[in-house]
């Protein structure tokens, strides 16, 4: 027997879909079976004969509809917060400094490893909460505050737990390859071969999605990160890359090399790293609040991506060190306003973008048949309202995998 469909109608859809800018269609109409999106287009052209099928019917009075919201960059699970160490930056501490002096992510390891696996999933749970009351549908979640296989195993635990207790797509990652955990002082080579016998472990249990690390002189060398994507590759594992935050090692280039999904931040990315991004079909991911909260001044090569053709995606990074903001819409404006990227752009970044760095690219991040039926109802007129307003919440209702689970709380 089929589900039971679902007529939303009388909405102004922002598909994503090419051919129109933001893929607009006026007087729209979603039909809804089960999971699924069955139709999608404008009502008049709905035939009749599915219309009659649909056994609810929700008029939205001309409402923007968006699809689900996507965070294609996280780090939601960790103990403790860093707001001491922002107090010393603004007082002149680097970021650098304050990781080399032992603190930044090694203190959060810490905290995170005294806390227990409940009191990491409550953290995580309000976290991924307070994303999805601004149409977030679908995050990614990394480990990489554990750092040992026993805390970045309860770490991916956690992550998985989110994805079966809300209604929430939730993708994990790997990222061992974080920092150099004090065990391992001056040894970071015994740690990547550490990591990546974990990783083995972790995959088995079916705790991975994709592999990541941080490829940067405080994190890890393009040597270190290759045998990192090694094995990764022998585990049939996608991978991302945290890359040219703080400088450039050429990790962009190495990335697109293992045809990643993602490099990741790229401010210190040169002609030769976008260029090998756009030919591996790798998505940029610009995370607009760590370059405000580190008070970066270099900008990520957008003009370059743009022109190479290389998809722009756009998250929050969410972590306690880097970006502890949990508004995707502020990053949108943020994209805009710092990055220079059109609201059209910052949209498609939280979106279609976002679903093909996590490797959803056809299932997720539009509003088409045979897509998984992730969508928003704004109380917005018009698409480039999302990436306008900033401090305030314009989400009114969100359908995630079929099902309406609430706006804003
Ligand atoms: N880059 C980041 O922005 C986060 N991780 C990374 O590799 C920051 C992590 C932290 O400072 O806790
Ligand atoms: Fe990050």
């Amino acid at each position: 027997m089929s589900a039971p469909l679902t007529l939303w109608r009388g909405a102004r859809l922002a598909t994503m879909c090419p051919g129109a800018p933001w893929g607009l269609v006026e007087d729209g109409a979603l039909l809804i079976e089960g999971s699924t999106l069955r139709w999608v287009g404008a009502e008049h052209a709905l035939p009749a004969a599915l219309a009659r099928q649909a056994e609810q019917d929700i008029d939205l009075g001309g409402a923007l509809v968006t699809p689900g919201l996507i965070d294609c960059h996280t780090h939601l699970v960790y103990g403790g917060h860093r707001a001491t160490e922002f107090e010393l930056r603004l007082q002149g501490a680097s970021y650098d400094d304050l990781a080399r002096a032992g603190g930044g992510i090694r203190s959060t390891v810490t905290a995170t490893r005294v806390a227990t696996d409940a009191q990491l999933y409550k953290l995580a749970a309000q976290r991924a909460r307070t994303l999805m009351a601004e149409g977030v549908t679908t995050i990614e979640v990394k480990s990489g505050y554990g750092l040992s296989a026993e805390h970045e195993a309860r770490c991916l635990r956690v992550a998985r737990r989110l994805g079966r207790e809300l209604p929430l797509t939730v993708r994990c990652t790997s990222l061992g390859a974080h920092a150099l955990p004090h065990e391992f002082t001056g040894r970071p080579d015994d740690y990547i071969d550490a990591v990546c016998g974990w990783l083995a472990e972790q995959h088995a249990e079916g705790l991975v999605d994709a592999v990541d690390a941080f490829c940067e002189h405080i994190g890890f060398t393009p040597q270190q990160v290759r045998r990192l994507f090694e094995t990764a590759r022998r585990l049939g594992l996608p991978v991302k890359l945290h890359a040219e935050q703080l400088s450039n090692l050429h990790g962009a280039a190495l990335a697109a090399e293992f045809g990643a999904l993602s490099a990741d931040h790229l401010e210190y990315t040169d002609d030769a790293g976008v260029a090998a991004m756009a030919r591996a079909g790798t998505v940029a991911v610009l995370l607009p609040g760590a370059y405000y909260f580190l008070r970066e001044t270099r900008l990520p090569p957008i003009t370059g991506l743009r022109t190479q053709g290389v998809p722009m995606a756009i998250a929050s990074d969410h972590n306690p060190g880097s970006s502890p903001g949990l508004s995707l819409l502020l990053m949108l404006n943020m994209a805009c306003t710092l990055f220079r990227m059109t609201p059209e752009e910052a949209l498609a970044g939280v979106t279609v973008h976002a679903a093909q760095a996590l490797g959803l690219g056809a299932t997720h991040g539009r509003l088409q048949a045979g897509r998984q039926a992730d969508f928003v109802v704004w109380d917005l007129a018009a698409p480039n309202e999302l990436a306008y307003w900033f401090g305030r919440n314009p989400c009114r209702r969100v359908v995630q995998a079929g099902i309406e689970v609430g706006g804003p709380d």
